[in-house]
């Protein structure tokens, strides 16, 4: 299992995963940190099929995911994902994110890519807790793939060195 998760820090629009995921908001429509990068990387091909996906399906709740192409970026499609607005961990937070994770794996799943990179969803402009956020992440996507084949790579690549350390930690302790 271990063998099959990675952390690296750096940049997820540089990734040549199959897959990258974006930590989208409920519009779909684009926004700031991660979000915005993704975009401003793919350009209007991205923004295009974001635009199709409201029209055909509305809104993306949280927790939930969609996949689109890639435009210009070295990845073969991007999956949308909303993570939780951190509040006071009252309020679902934890299911949701792990539904973010969940979902988005899915649909690497369900159309056969082998590879996808994730960044540390909600942890920025949504303040979830980097450490609890982190343990969600590790923890989910290690259950997802005891049970299933694809994706055959998981890699969480990390913008800061804080969230680095986190998963790094969390990784070494995995069997
Ligand atoms: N590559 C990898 N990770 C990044 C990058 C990058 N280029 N840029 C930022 N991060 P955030 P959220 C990290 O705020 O908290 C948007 O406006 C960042 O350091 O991008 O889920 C959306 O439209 C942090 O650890 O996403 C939503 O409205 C992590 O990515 C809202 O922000 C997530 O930070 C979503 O907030």
């Amino acid at each position: 299992m271990k063998s099959r998760i990675e952390v690296v820090q750096g940049d997820i629009t540089r990734m040549t995963t199959d897959v990258i995921v974006n930590a989208a908001n409920s519009s779909l429509m684009g926004g700031g940190g991660v979000d915005g990068a993704i975009h401003r990387a793919a350009g209007p091909a991205l923004m295009e099929a974001c635009m199709q996906v409201r029209q055909q399906q509305g809104t993306c709740p949280t927790g939930h995911a969609v996949i689109t192409v890639a435009g210009n970026l070295p990845a073969k499609a991007v999956v949308h994902t909303v993570g939780p607005v951190w509040r006071d961990g009252d309020a679902h937070e934890a299911q949701l994110l792990s539904d973010a994770y969940r979902n988005s794996l899915q649909l690497v799943c369900d159309n056969g890519y082998k590879s996808v990179a994730f960044p540390a969803i909600s942890t920025g402009i949504y303040g979830y807790p980097k450490p609890a956020a982190a343990e969600i992440a590790v923890n989910t996507v290690s259950d997802y793939l005891t049970r299933h084949a694809l994706p055959e790579q998981v890699y969480f690549v990390c913008y800061d060195e804080e969230n680095t350390r986190l998963y790094q930690r969390l990784l070494a302790q995995l069997s």
